[in-house]
């Protein structure tokens, strides 16, 4: 039973995998160069480390899919994660934070940085020439604003250095902010509050598809229109008739948005029918 789970998230190529490797200790996960990285799913494994800490470690795939992962994630975990871990590469700030960042909130929600440590690989300098670096930023700077709701939980890591001794230093400081999450957040994050969000990305889905159906439809009676293919009486029926049906669409979007904004979590059983 492992006394930690958590997971990595964040762009394909910012270091998942090879964090995963590093914390663990180990060659199970597989990083970029390999063939087989192209995955679509999670991957887990448990360990131990040198203090007797048992850790569970979920490396989430870049391509995210909120109806696969999530159902999939919570399958593995049922309690929920005590843990996250925002893999960023380290370069061009700004441009590189953006991908992970949106990855966290696209998949976890906003309220997922309270459980969150911030990752930065390839990171060859040290820990405060890095908050230095960020500083500069300004505390208006997205990156800066997620780096305060997870309680200033920062770390980096080279994953390439031969240096062992300084890898070790890192590891040990990302494993020991990882555990912090739980003393300074007291619960777990629940996997199934985000399920919602899975059944939302479905229905918002289907909502534009239908648009972009009706849409060329209309566009493609206009056209036979004006080529005399069809008759005045025809268009103007079944124009209206396409019209009204984009209308309630337009009708459908406004309301979920409205909806998405008002609600809370809706119940774990339900959204799982709904995934089923
Ligand atoms: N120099 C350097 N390269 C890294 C670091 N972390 C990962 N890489 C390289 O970046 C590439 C992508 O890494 P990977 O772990 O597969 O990223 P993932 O797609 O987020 O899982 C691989 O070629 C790694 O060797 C790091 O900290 N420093
Ligand atoms: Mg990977």
């Amino acid at each position: 039973m492992s006394s930690l789970v958590y997971a990595l998230v964040g762009k394909t190529g910012h270091g998942k995998s090879s964090t995963a490797n590093s914390l663990s200790a180990s060659e199970h996960f597989l990083a970029h160069d390999s063939l087989e990285s192209v995955t679509s799913s999670v991957s887990s494994f448990e360990y131990t480390t040198v203090t007797g800490q048992t850790l569970l470690c979920l490396d989430l795939p870049g391509a995210v899919d909120p109806k696969l992962t999530l159902p999939e994630l919570a399958a593995i975990s049922p309690s929920g994660l005590d843990a996250l871990a925002c893999i960023i590469r380290k370069g061009r700030l700004t441009d590189e934070a953006m991908a992970s960042i949106s990855q966290m909130e696209m998949l976890f929600g906003q309220e997922v940085w309270a459980h969150a440590v911030i990752v930065f690989t390839h990171c060859i300098c040290d820990l405060d020439k890095l908050m230095s670096d960020l500083a500069k930023l300004g505390e208006d700077h997205v990156l800066n604003k997620v780096i305060k709701k997870s309680n200033n939980r920062v770390a980096k890591i080279d994953n390439l250095t031969r240096d062992a001794e300084k890898l070790k230093t890192d590891v040990d400081y990302i494993h020991q902010l990882l555990s912090q999450v739980s003393t300074e957040t007291r619960k777990k994050y629940e996997i199934e509050l985000a399920f919602p969000r899975a059944q939302e990305a479905r229905l918002d889905a289907q909502i534009e598809a239908a648009w972009r159906q009706k849409d060329a439809e209309l566009e493609d009676l206009r056209s036979r229109f004006l080529q005399r293919h069809v008759s005045h009486e025809d268009f103007e029926k079944k124009a209206q008739e396409l019209n009204e049906y984009l209308e309630l669409l337009k009708q459908l979007r406004r309301d979920r948005e409205l909806e998405q904004a008002q609600k809370s979590c809706e119940g774990w059983e339900r959204v799982k029918q709904f995934l089923r």
